[in-house]
């Protein structure tokens, strides 16, 4: 590693896209990580995050069939499902004792905006102590498009339902030349990245991903990362960046195997050295394993997401994790890495130490 980026990164400097792309080739793992969780320490000290959290998926039908997309049905396959508003309300009653519910599905060919809202009002007034996270900037596109409003009355309907945040699904690869192989339907990553800045001017807050592992180069991953830098600082409002390991079973993606434990904990330290301006880097126990993980809160990340109930996006694409691990079972892993177990709501605001 050049000695002028080790030393750029412990003065606390912005590394540049080429810098980045290094850190990528960098053999010295150790090394790397070290960095990054130098860069860690700095923002977020010992404190490592987990959300008490219920994900609900309400449909996989959806008109857009991403080839790396095991979750999702077309109208009349087997496998298809959708959830009516009174067996939501049954699993949110049923949650127990969380701070969150995060809400991700298709984009159903036949339900309305109504229905969608209706989901967020019947919830919120179920359980008001509970915030919700839903609709990636997907979903919201196709919001505007069946009720032809505009994206800001779209995001302030949400807002008035119930709606308290927005996850990072969707941006996958911005770059053109591997979206149109791995998701020619979705919505564009310039587009993605303009729902978002909508977002964080009405207010809402929300989170970035990267989907990686699959058809995409080093390049393709830092100018994902670049992209998001830029709108943090013109337009802020995310609070964690989340990369997610593709899972290859079932999907359309063929020859490509699951990503490997080293190529996980660089992705993480380089997203956590390059994107300065993000609060969070999350380690999303659920696509990385408990085990990888646990390491990987040495490696930058901060949050451990949390403890989720039941997970069907990953999980049919072949993850071997469990679909829920319990708090006991977070703050254990936290508290063996070293870490102090902090339990947050969907803003982080901290609602218990252990
Ligand atoms: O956008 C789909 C990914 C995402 C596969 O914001 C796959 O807190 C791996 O965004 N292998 C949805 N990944 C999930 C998501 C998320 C998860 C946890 C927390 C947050 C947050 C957001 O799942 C999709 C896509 O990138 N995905 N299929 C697959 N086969
Ligand atoms: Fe639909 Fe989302 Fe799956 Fe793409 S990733 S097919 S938009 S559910």
């Amino acid at each position: 590693m050049k000695k002028r980026i080790e030393s750029k990164i412990k003065a606390g400097e912005r590394i540049n896209e080429q810098e980045a792309e290094l850190l990528f080739q960098e053999p010295d793992l150790i090394r790397l990580g070290k960095l990054a969780n130098s860069v860690k320490e700095r923002l977020t000290g010992n404190q490592i995050f987990f959300n008490l959290n219920r994900h609900i998926n309400p449909t996989n039908y959806c008109k857009n069939r991403c080839r790396f997309c095991a979750f999702s049905a077309g109208f009349g396959d087997q496998h298809g499902y959708q959830l009516s508003l009174n067996e939501m309300e049954e699993i949110a009653a049923k949650a127990g004792n969380i701070y969150e519910f995060h809400i991700v599905g298709g984009l159903h060919p036949e339900w309305d905006f109504e229905y969608y809202l209706e989901i967020l009002r019947r919830l919120k007034k179920l359980r008001p102590e509970v915030l919700i996270q839903a609709y990636t900037a997907v979903e919201i596109d196709h919001f505007s498009k069946i009720s032809g409003l505009s994206l800001d009355a779209v995001i302030a309907q949400l807002k008035q339902a119930g709606l308290d945040a927005v996850p990072g699904g969707g941006a996958e690869i911005f770059r053109p030349s591997v979206r149109k192989k791995i998701c020619p339907e979705k919505i564009s990553g310039k587009r993605w990245r303009q729902i978002h800045a909508a977002l964080h001017r009405a207010g809402v807050q929300s989170n970035a991903t990267m989907l990686y592992g699959h058809l995409e180069n080093y390049s393709d991953r830092v100018a994902h990362l670049k992209e998001l830098r830029e709108l943090q600082d013109r337009s802020p409002g995310f609070q964690a960046f989340i990369p997610l390991a593709f899972h290859p079973r079932n999907t359309r993606i063929k020859n490509v195997r699951n990503t490997t434990g080293v190529d996980d904990l660089k992705t993480i330290a380089v997203s956590r050295i390059y994107l300065d301006n993000f609060p969070h880097v999350k380690a999303f126990w659920i696509m990385l394993g408990e085990k990888l993980a646990q390491v990987s809160l040495w490696f930058g990340a901060d949050d451990l997401d949390g403890t989720v109930a039941e997970e069907k996006i990953t999980h049919m694409a072949g993850a071997q994790t469990p679909e829920a691990l319990a708090r006991e079972e977070l703050v254990r892993l936290i508290r063996e890495a070293g870490r102090e177990p902090n339990e947050r709501d969907t803003w982080y605001r901290v609602k218990q130490k252990w």
